[in-house]
């Protein structure tokens, strides 16, 4: 075999980039070849993606990409993942009608009440093994099912299936994102047809699907003139979920780990072979999603850094920036367990004054309210880390699988606050990196697909060990796991 060169787009809530990926036998390499800001607009009482901002960085990024890989004799192939739940709708034509809308729009509220009511909390966890968020894809189209977009809609695309879409022409739904929607069938693997109908939604709407791996089509005549590119450059099907290709891309060895892919959300979890759908996982809100390769990830969606990311944007719109690593300097300073947030609190979900809601819930739970944007950051990390130990914890409980080791992946692995904070609070140690396991998870698959790597997902993890340098985190306290120690009484503080 040998080596392959693959563009891998990964779409994140906070940045998108193309990364130009080298992979063979005994070679992982990995280049950033185009980054580019991501952030919602709102329009007309309703907030939305920039999704054509999003294609254009994606064209920009193949551009640069196909440039990039002239030394080594061209590109081989394209992956694309991003972010899950959120969807565009083709009319009959294949035009887009209206444009796509942000899981954080305040459209939602008050569906999934309703729809768990009709359907039964009990049996839609049987059916989908999902956990329930309030913006999962079945409650927005729910709430959107009267409107006239709804009514117009041909097909229904995930947002990473809608770009390669426009790419090829090729109309699809990868599986590891379709199990984000509610309407997977957690069992069968197919479209959860019964649900669908029973809900009002026309299954015509919900296209063919596609595993990791798969072929998705050619780049279109137009677009490989626009990017440059050959028109017989093949877009892959990869784990189009971003989460799915970031457990890709966990370096781990044998099966006694957990995982936290931290970005602008922390999906915190074990990968297993086969859901867990017990009543008491139901209850705990932890969630099987579908992975690369059959495996299940058995996470819980933990707020992540999505509670700092929108404390610097409100002091940015307040006219007095921070700097993000000065911040997180002062923050390690600042005396510990001062006040401490459960992050999952739904008012902290929609956009608006993070520092402002974060205030009030410490005054709410007669905590002091951070006196400075230091103290504000350590509450925000601490209870990240508190939040982080428990899904950890609980994902051991509920699924049976005892970890020896918490691997932190993704932008927030470069936080090194963070991941020792996590590593004490689980009592475990960390190891942290890379800070773009997606991309690399995302070209792993690719590259698997061509011909270039073979074996299972440890044998891909092996070369991302041997290629990754990885920072390794010791808990500085083991009493973390003692009931009595200071994180415990810190978790009690928001979970009592
Ligand atoms: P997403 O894929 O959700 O857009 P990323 O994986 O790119 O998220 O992670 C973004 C997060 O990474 C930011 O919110 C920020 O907190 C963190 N981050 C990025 N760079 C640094 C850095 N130099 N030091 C600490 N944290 C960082
Ligand atoms: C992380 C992520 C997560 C989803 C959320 C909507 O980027 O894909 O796995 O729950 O975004």
């Amino acid at each position: 075999s040998r080596a392959v060169t693959v563009a891998a787009a990964d779409l994140g809530a906070s940045s998108g980039r193309v990364m130009l990926a080298r992979v063979g036998p005994d070679l992982l390499d990995l280049t950033e070849v185009h980054r580019f800001g991501n952030q919602s607009v709102q329009l007309g009482g309703t907030l939305h993606w920039d999704v054509l901002g999003l294609y254009r960085g994606v064209l920009d990024g193949l551009r640069a990409a196909g440039i990039a890989a002239r030394s080594s004799g061209g590109l081989d192939g394209i992956g694309i993942d991003s972010w899950a739940v959120d969807y565009g709708l083709l009319d009959g034509t294949g035009a887009l009608v209206g444009n796509p809308v942000s899981y954080r729009d305040r459209r939602t509220e008050g569906v999934m009440g309703k729809v768990l009511a009709q359907v039964g909390a009990e049996h839609l966890y049987a059916v989908t093994g999902l956990q329930n968020l309030p913006f999962n894809t079945i409650y927005q189209l729910v709430a959107a099912r009267e409107t006239p977009a709804a009514q117009a809609a041909r097909r229904m695309l995930l947002l990473p299936d809608l770009l390669a879409y426009w790419l090829t022409g090729e109309e699809g739904a990868e599986i590891t994102n379709a199990s984000t929607t509610g309407l997977l069938d957690a069992r069968s693997g197919g479209w959860a047809t019964d649900l669908i109908t029973g809900l009002g939604l026309p299954p015509k709407i919900f296209p063919p699907l596609r595993r990791p791996g798969d072929w998705v089509g050619l780049l279109r005549p137009d677009v490989a003139v626009e990017t440059g590119l050959d028109e017989d450059v093949p877009v892959l099907a990869v784990g189009s979920h971003d989460t799915a290709s970031a457990v890709v891309g966990v370096p781990a060895e044998g099966d006694r780990f957990a995982y936290i892919s931290c970005g602008t959300w922390s999906l915190v979890g074990v990968e297993l072979d086969a859901p867990v759908l017990t009543d008491a996982s139901r209850q705990a809100n932890f969630t099987n999603e579908a992975g690369v390769d059959g495996t299940v990830r058995y996470l819980r969606n933990v707020m992540g850094l999505w509670l700092l990311q929108e404390c610097l944007r409100t002091w940015q719109a307040q006219g007095s920036p921070a700097d993000l690593e000065t911040l997180l300097r002062e923050a390690a300073a600042q005396p510990p367990f001062a006040s401490v947030v459960d992050p999952d609190d739904p008012v902290f979900l929609p956009p608006g004054d993070m520092p402002a809601r974060i205030a009030d819930y410490c005054s709410r739970t007669g905590q002091p309210v951070p006196s400075s944007r230091a103290a504000m950051a350590r509450a925000i990390l601490e209870s990240l880390a508190i939040a982080h130990a428990r899904a950890v914890r609980q994902a051991q409980e509920l699924s049976g699988r005892s970890v020896e080791v918490v691997h932190m992946v993704g932008g927030g692995s470069r936080n090194e606050l963070l991941c020792q904070l996590t590593a004490d609070a689980c009592g475990l140690p960390v190891t942290a990196g890379p800070v773009e396991a997606t991309a690399l998870g995302n070209a792993l698959v690719q590259a698997r697909a061509l011909g270039a790597v073979s074996g299972g997902l440890s044998d891909l993890r092996s070369l991302l060990r041997k290629h990754n340098p990885l920072r390794g985190y010791a808990p500085q306290s083991t009493r973390g796991r003692d009931g009595s120690t200071a994180w415990a009484r810190a978790e009690a503080r928001v979970h009592g």
